[in-house]
């Protein structure tokens, strides 16, 4: 009854951002806020602003650069956000689009076909709506049978949806399921604020799922124990949703926005993430030196850096627990997902990895894989 992961998929946006440029942009913003208001920071009654600078970002987190769908708007201090425009509603949506591609280089590389499929999972951090689902937009566009739906359970959407579709090939309710992650994080950075703007960048992956026993994959990694935990934090928040428009004089303030207190993240989420992987490997008789790699979530590389070395306890080379967050930034759910994807071709079979992921609720979702 061995459920196993038969094939990934990775779509990677157009456009690129470096921290330079992010920064140059953002400093002209600065720049422009402080002449604006020079009269209100003279009288003490508004804050001057500070310059960002690409050392910090670098330093603070080990992002370079993101990939954005759309780059325009982004770097005007005039703008600061991407301009997306909206499609006819009988046009394919562009997070459908961009699931697609990571959907079908998933099912390439599974060996499989569109119609082989009877559950598609969309999930990640935000939808473009509520309804009709992503994931049914994607069922009809590419040919899947059976059924779908979305779920969003920030950056550990995708973990928890490998969970929820091994889960419904146990119960029955589906044979092989497509688990995609669209992120387009740009649309809700706050672009203007300092603390945050370099954090996201856009990206989708997808992930096939199916019994051992009707896998064609040449390589494929069983699913041997998986762990889902939340625990209520208010200190990475967006107050976006549906219920905005109800309080006009509210509605376009920042907190619709990503926002948090990051240090506290850091402190606060460790020890839960230390605590969890602990059970997890007990639970499983396994110990954290038989991991070849650990594809771990990807929001701050120090924050990586200290989960391995409390597992290990050693500074790993840099392929035990790869870094993609340089390239992409983190991109909410499928952080962990980029790196899975990049980095197991070197697998043989009965090589152990773990993939995992850490973030907004807070929420931590793991899963010890065997490669086959
Ligand atoms: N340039 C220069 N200086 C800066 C900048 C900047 N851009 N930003 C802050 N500083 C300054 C600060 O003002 C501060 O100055 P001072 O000491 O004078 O007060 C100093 O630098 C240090 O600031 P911090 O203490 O904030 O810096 P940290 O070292 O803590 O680094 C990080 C900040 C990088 C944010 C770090 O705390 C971090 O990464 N923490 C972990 C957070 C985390 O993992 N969060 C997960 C978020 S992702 C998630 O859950 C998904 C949500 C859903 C997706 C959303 C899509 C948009």
């Amino acid at each position: 009854d061995a459920i196993v992961i038969s094939g990934t998929g990775l779509f990677t946006p157009p456009e690129g951002i470096t921290n330079q440029e992010l920064v140059d942009s953002f400093n002209q913003y600065v720049d422009l806020f402080n002449t604006e208001n020079s009269a209100q920071i003279d009288l003490g009654h508004v804050a001057a602003l500070n310059y960002s600078s690409s050392e910090f970002i670098e330093k603070a987190s080990g992002i370079k650069h993101r990939f954005v769908m759309v780059k325009e708007g982004i770097l005007d201090p005039e703008v600061m956000m991407p301009l997306i425009p909206e499609r006819a509603s009988d046009s394919l949506s562009l997070q459908a689009e961009m699931g697609l591609y990571a959907a079908k280089q998933a099912l390439d590389n599974a060996g499989l076909k569109a119609d082989d499929i009877d559950l598609v999972i969309v999930a990640c951090a935000y939808t473009q709506r509520a309804y009709p689902a992503m994931a049914i937009e994607i069922q009809q566009t590419l040919g899947t049978r059976g059924y779908g739906f979305d779920m969003q359970v920030a950056c550990s959407s995708a973990t928890f949806a490998l969970v929820t579709a091994a889960n419904a090939i146990r119960s029955g309710s589906a044979r092989r399921v497509l688990v995609i992650n669209p992120e387009i994080c740009s649309a809700q950075v706050n672009y203007r604020d300092r603390d945050s703007h370099f954090i996201f960048g856009d990206v989708a992956t997808a992930l096939v799922l199916e019994p051992a026993a009707t896998c064609r994959a040449q390589q494929a990694f069983e699913i041997l124990s998986s762990r889902c935990f939340t625990h209520y934090s208010n200190n990475i928040r967006s107050n976006f949703g549906f219920l905005n428009r109800c309080d006009p004089a509210t509605s376009g303030e920042a907190d619709k926005l990503f926002h948090q207190q990051g240090r506290k993240v850091f402190k606060e989420l460790l020890p839960m993430i230390y605590q969890h992987l602990d059970a997890q490997l007990e639970e499983a008789g396994i110990t954290p030196e038989q991991f070849k790699r650990l594809w771990l979530h990807q929001a701050n590389i120090n924050m990586n850096q200290f989960v391995v070395k409390k597992l290990l306890g050693e500074t790993p080379e840099p392929l035990k627990a790869p870094v993609v967050l340089d390239q992409y930034a983190n991109t909410a759910s499928a952080g962990s997902v980029i790196a899975f994807h990049k980095y197991h071709q070197d697998f043989k079979p009965g090589d152990l990895g773990l993939l995992s992921s850490f973030g907004a609720g807070y929420s931590i979702g793991s899963l010890i894989l065997r490669a086959c």
